[in-house]
């Protein structure tokens, strides 16, 4: 496992790089609080000395900061979250502060490389031509071979979420009908759910929090994953609101609330309805919502009284009944209340069943449509750009899959389908079995791009049979991760400060320009720069098989996002104005559904969704158990707070705040496995296993143990080997693919010996 021999190409020029850049000024890159006080000198600011740019992270996170960049002798010095956008406010993450780090670090991939035998370590540098030629010739034999190119398969994800980077899958339709691997590993369930009740997924500003009496935050650590929405959390507080958070895992933000329930993983469906029951009992029922804004209230509540008690609840939960008790009395009391349904908790076999659960009961307090209320769970509104960059056709004649209407996706505006051809879908969240499977013909070429399959998708081991049986594999990225480790053909691809792009939020409301701070280092070129070198080699070898166009401006594609509809919501007349600031949404809503008509079937909240039923699952927002143990212990791998996905860690600046992963578990049970804290455990199941050190700690249950996903460059450190790819229930509707069940997972765990 994990046995590639890999030998980074950039060991040998490392140090001549690393003195280059000193001497080109880049140590002052290092942001001041990390200079020692050995070689700091005390140098008065003057703003006057930068030239300042407009930057957003760009990564799948719902705090998507503005960041304002300060460049002097044409080198990024450091980076500051912009202070116009009350959300990012002047601060960024620790993550943030260390991106001009990502950008001259060593380890960057700094050209085309070409490996001689995947997973060799053997790589050679190429020139971009001759990259382009090797992929152009290849995926011309595919065509010839089989006819069409669905054997030509994209994986992408979220790496970077700037608009213009969907130029990548406009890539794929530009040379014709591909495979595309569909859905998303992230909050899909928990997206239908919220679909077949209110039909839509909406929910208010996060700045609104500050109006709210009482927060659940129902599975998610915005400690760690939205640190900027605690400060709203914080001001609700003093403002009398109560504070509880429900997870599995005492995290840090359950360090900072009010109360703390510790619930059992995958219950939690049990416990709404033990809540919505109580609510029945007691007359707490908002009866103006759901007689005059509701369909299916009456079957609920027959529903409740015939299947779910407060002490059935406790059992499957383990919360007492009082304590359920006495929090729905709070809850239905505070005018407003309302529920953060973190994207953690639905990642689960019956994760959207569990999001439809609390919906149903925050609809029932009547905190729907409310300033300071609602059940929160994302938004994209904000979304409505052009997705120039995207959608391309495909060259005159093209072969592809028949009879089906082309991809669905989480971003797919476009609605590419109703031809006759169309691409063929494949399930993202199944990746490796999806490649194995795949037939007439069999995906020979894989493209990854903003995607690191080694690190995020499921089963690892099976996923590297998947990729042996790959003719070619071209990857697109900024590190030589594991993902690189089993390419042909690595391409390197700018950072943020590199390109030009826009970016908005799937949670807030602020819209944020990317403007190009510096030159691409190296020979770094953008996703779509790298879509057009390719059209160049295709059409030279092929005239008219790619309709990329040959050559893009990074600038005018970005301008050619903008329309009307966004300039008129964001209240702005010019993208050009985005140049002082980010700028939030002109919301004519004083909270979402405010208006109380929804965009289900029936126009009105449903608890019985007969679409839900339509597509296979219960109509009314029942309760489903979840998945059956098939190990002595669940395994939790939620997110970290010193990376994002596989991403920051591998920085050798962030190495000094999270050096090492754990697995962590709990005292009792590390005593009767034998286990001692800090010592090498071997954390296995049926799948795979990893070898890490265990750290005890009663912030986990005595049964469940917790490793936070993660990549580091030099540990062979990987939590999908044990995470298997089983799928979640919901999520097909709206994103082409279900779920994936995360957080069922078992193992067990022993002494490493
Ligand atoms: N076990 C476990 N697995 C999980 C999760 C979990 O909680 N536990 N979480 C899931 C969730 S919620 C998500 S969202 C996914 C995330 O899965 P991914 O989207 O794959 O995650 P990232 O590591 O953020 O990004 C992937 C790659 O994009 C590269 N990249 C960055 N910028 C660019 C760019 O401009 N162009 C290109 N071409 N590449 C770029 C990065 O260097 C990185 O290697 O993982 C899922 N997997
Ligand atoms: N620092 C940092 N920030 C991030 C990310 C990151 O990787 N690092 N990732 C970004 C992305 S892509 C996403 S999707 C979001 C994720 O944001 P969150 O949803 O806040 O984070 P997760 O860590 O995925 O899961 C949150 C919590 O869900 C809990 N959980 C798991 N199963 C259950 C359950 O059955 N019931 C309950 N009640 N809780 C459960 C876990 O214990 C965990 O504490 O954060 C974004 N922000
Ligand atoms: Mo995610």
């Amino acid at each position: 496992m994990n046995k590639i021999k890999f030998r980074r190409p950039d060991a040998v020029d490392r140090r001549g790089f690393l003195k280059g850049l000193l001497a080109a000024g880049a140590a002052a890159a290092l942001p001041g609080g990390l200079l020692t006080a050995r070689n700091a000198k005390a140098v008065p600011f003057d703003p006057g000395a930068y030239q300042v740019f407009r930057n957003a992270c760009p990564r799948n996170c719902y705090d998507t900061c503005s960041i304002k960049t300060y460049v002097r002798d044409g080198i990024v010095q450091f980076v500051e979250g912009a202070p116009e956008s009350t959300f990012t406010r002047g601060a960024l993450c620790v993550k943030g502060y260390t991106y001009p780090r990502r950008l001259y670090s060593p380890d960057r991939i700094k050209y085309p490389m070409i490996q001689d035998k995947r997973g060799s370590g053997n790589w050679r540098r190429i020139s971009w031509d001759e990259a382009m030629d090797r992929i152009a010739d290849k995926i011309l034999e595919i065509k010839k071979r089989d006819g069409s190119l669905l054997g030509l398969g994209l994986t992408k994800y979220s790496g970077n979420f700037g608009i213009t980077n969907y130029g990548v899958e406009g890539m794929m339709s530009s040379l014709g009908y591909t495979t595309r691997f569909v859905g998303t590993p992230c909050w899909p369930a928990g997206i239908d759910a919220q679909n077949y009740d209110l039909g839509d997924m909406w929910c208010n500003d996060p700045e609104d929090f500050v109006k709210a009496k009482y927060i659940i935050i129902w599975g998610g650590n915005p400690a760690w994953c939205s640190m900027h929405s605690m400060k709203y959390l914080y001001q609700a507080r003093e403002n009398g609101a109560k504070i509880v958070v429900i997870d599995p895992v005492f995290t840090q933000t359950a360090a900072k609330a009010d109360m703390y329930w510790r619930v059992k993983p995958g219950t939690d469906g049990a416990l709404a309805l033990g809540m919505a029951r109580h609510l029945l009992d007691r007359g707490l029922v908002n009866q103006d919502f759901v007689n005059n804004y509701a369909v299916g209230y009456a079957e609920f509540a027959d529903y409740l009284r015939q299947n779910v008690t407060v002490d059935w609840a406790s059992e499957i939960c383990g919360i007492p009944a009082e304590d359920i008790r006495a929090l729905t009395e709070e809850f239905a009391a505070a005018k407003p209340a309302t529920v953060w349904i973190g994207y953690g908790m639905q990642r689960h076999t019956n994760g959207g069943a569990m999001v439809r659960a609390i919906d149903a009961f925050v609809a029932m307090t009547g905190n729907i449509g409310v300033e300071g209320g609602g059940a929160r769970y994302g938004q994209m509104r904000t979304w409505g750009f052009n997705y120039h960059a995207m959608i391309q056709k495909q060259p005159e004649g093209s072969i592809g899959f028949v009879g089906a209407t082309g991809p669905k996706g989480e971003f797919d505006f476009a609605g590419e389908g109703n031809t006759t051809y169309s691409d063929r879908t494949l399930n993202i969240n199944k990746t490796a079995q999806e490649i194995l499977d795949a037939k007439d013909p069999e995906l020979k070429m894989l493209w990854v791009s903003c995607k690191n399959p080694f690190a995020q998708d499921f089963d690892r081991n099976k996923l590297e049979k998947a990729f042996a049986k790959l003719e070619m594999v071209v990857t697109v990225d900024q590190f030589f991760n594991e993902t690189v480790q089993h390419s042909d053909i690595v391409l390197p691809v700018t950072t943020l400060f590199e390109e030009w792009t826009v970016n908005v939020s799937y949670w807030h409301y602020w819209l944020s320009l990317n403007e190009q701070a510096v030159k691409p280092m190296h020979e770094a070129r953008s996703n779509i720069e790298i879509a057009a070198a390719l059209s160049r080699a295709m059409n030279k070898k092929a005239p008219g098989s790619c309709t990329f166009p040959q050559e893009v401006d990074g600038r005018e594609w970005m301008i050619k996002e903008f329309n009307k509809g966004v300039y008129d919501y964001f209240g702005i007349s010019s993208w050009e104005e985005l140049r002082n600031g980010p700028v939030k949404a002109k919301l004519s809503n004083s909270a979402a559904w405010n208006e109380r008509v929804f965009m289900t079937p029936s126009g009105k909240y449903e608890f019985r969704s007969d679409l839900c039923a339509q597509n296979g699952f219960k109509a009314l927002p029942e309760y489903v158990p979840g998945r059956e143990a098939t190990a002595p212990f669940r395994l939790l791998t939620p997110h970290v707070q010193f990376g994002l996905h596989s991403q920051f860690i591998n920085l050798d600046w962030m190495e000094n705040f999270y050096p090492e992963p754990f697995v962590y578990i709990h005292p009792e049970a590390a005593e009767a496995k034998g286990i001692r804290d800090m010592e090498k455990v071997r954390v296995f199941n049926s799948i795979g296993e990893v070898t890490v050190r265990a750290k005890l700690t009663s912030n986990v249950a005595k049964d469940c143990v917790v490793m936070y996903e993660a990549w580091f460059r030099k540990l062979a450190f990987n939590v999908q080997n044990v995470v298997d790819d089983c799928a979640a229930d919901m999520g097909a509707m709206k994103t082409g693919a279900p779920g994936v069940a995360i957080h069922d997972q078992f193992v067990d765990i022993a002494p490493a010996v």
